[in-house]
């Protein structure tokens, strides 16, 4: 357990720096009885699937109690809520009018509206597997631009294709649960293609100001072995450079683009098609050497013994209740190591999450997390990273996938039994820190 006083005044971050928390739709809205199936609908309902055996058909309600979500953000401070459009509710009639008036209420608060639009609740009828998904996906990004395009600030084509191709397709440990090993490897295709048509389809429509919410962290070898040393990389192609490559210098790493399907050539041009600037979700590094032939715990995850690395814990970190290491100056390394790989070729940055999984409202340990990190966001500032932007993730305890309720990451607690919103220690102290940015 980490707790310690935050004393030193956090440095002042350039003017115009936007600030801001995260939600998805799955993981808060509930009111699953008001739009089509997703993917996570079939997914929870097999036993087993997730951890406490929840389902995410009520959720925080926020469907229904999006008015008090707001005034928590307005109370906040916050200049941008990034949340998602569901697909499936977007599919369903009127589906799109709760956006809508989403959409309206924030604007009335004076809080700008980040949009994602997908965050993994594929409609059932899909699959990313299919390369026809991906046109699928434009359309439906052409039918949300339609409607809300005239309010939003900022578009966010997908969120981590990385984990949902590796939790989802790979491991089979998210939706659709599928363990198809290395097999997954068009899912990310697919979702890259989606991205870049999602690109031209939101430019289409008229709207600007469009990036991508990939997460990634440092890959740190467990030791200078040459065997760890190799093992690290491919983990770091697979995770980290297998997204950003593509989408920023138009190539996949080598050796992985001739396992692609389709004309990858010509799909390249498009999954390259500029964006306005890139999202990145970070939470931890990642201590990674060569296989031990075991399956390993990490992370909430067990992982399976064929892989060619093995994840390794990083010592003398404290960890967060899920497990995850605190190393904020990773974020630092993150970002200075982003910006000497990608150049000129890097457009500006937005942090689009960040957090932790505390338990309790007076969470003193989230405090010293986002404290560490929003301190190690600055020093790259101070290097010479163009960072406009950081999004805590989560506004609101919610739903944590395959973990069920058991992970709070919220600034809010979320009572699950009568939905009521307690505002948690962090929420004041990020309030605070807003007002002295200003
Ligand atoms: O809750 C998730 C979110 O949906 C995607 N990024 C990581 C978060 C914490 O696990």
């Amino acid at each position: 357990m980490i707790r310690r006083m935050v004393t030193n005044p956090m440095p002042q971050f350039p003017a115009g720096f936007l600030w801001g928390v995260s939600t998805s739709a799955h993981q808060i809205e509930g009111a699953a009885d008001a739009r089509e199936p997703s993917v996570w609908d079939v997914f929870t309902a097999e036993p087993g699937r997730v951890k406490d055996g929840s389902t995410a058909a009520v959720a925080c309600d926020s469907y229904h109690r999006y008015p008090e979500d707001v005034a928590l953000l307005a109370g906040l401070g916050v200049d941008a809520y990034r949340f998602s459009v569901s697909w499936p509710r977007v599919d369903s009639p009127g589906g799109l009018d709760f956006y809508d008036s989403l959409v309206d209420a924030l604007c009335a608060a004076g809080v700008r509206p980040v949009v994602t639009l997908f965050h993994w609740d594929l409609p059932v009828a899909l699959d990313w597997l299919e390369r026809d998904t991906a046109s699928r996906f434009a359309d439906h990004v052409s039918v949300v631009a339609e409607r809300l395009g005239d309010r939003v600030a900022k578009w966010i084509t997908l969120n981590e294709p990385a984990e949902h191709t590796l939790l989802g397709h790979a491991l089979g440990v998210h939706a659709p649960g599928r363990r198809l090993m290395f097999d997954a490897l068009p899912v990310a295709h697919h979702q890259l293609l989606a991205h870049g048509l999602a690109v031209r389809a939101l430019r289409a429509a008229g709207a600007g100001d469009i990036g991508i919410a990939n997460s990634h962290g440092p890959t740190w070898a467990a030791s200078e072995k040459p065997e760890d040393r190799q093992a690290a990389e491919f983990y770091d192609l697979l995770l980290n450079r297998l997204f950003s490559d593509p989408l920023l210098i138009g190539r996949y790493p080598e050796g992985i683009g001739e396992l692609m399907p389709g004309d990858v050539e010509a799909d390249l041009k498009v999954i390259a098609e500029p964006i306005d600037w890139y999202g990145i979700n970070y939470y931890a590094p990642t201590r990674v050497g060569a296989p031990q032939g075991a399956e390993i715990e990490f992370g909430g995850l067990s992982l399976p013994a064929e892989l060619p690395f093995t994840v390794r814990e990083i010592e003398d970190r404290p960890v967060t209740d899920f497990g995850w290491p605190v190393v904020p100056e990773a974020l630092t390394e993150l970002l200075t190591g982003f910006a000497e790989r990608y150049g000129d070729r890097l457009p500006p940055v937005l942090i689009t999450e960040n957090g932790c999984s505390y338990e309790g409202v007076d969470d003193q340990e989230r405090i010293a997390y986002l404290d560490g990190h929003i301190r190690a966001l600055h020093r790259a500032v101070e290097a010479g990273v163009d960072v406009r932007g950081y999004f805590v993730w989560s506004l609101l305890d919610n739903f944590e996938w395959a973990e069920g309720y058991a992970r709070r990451f919220g600034l809010v607690h979320t009572d699950f039994e009568t939905l009521e919103r307690t505002p948690k220690a962090s929420y004041a102290w990020l309030r605070d820190l807003l007002r002295a940015q200003r």
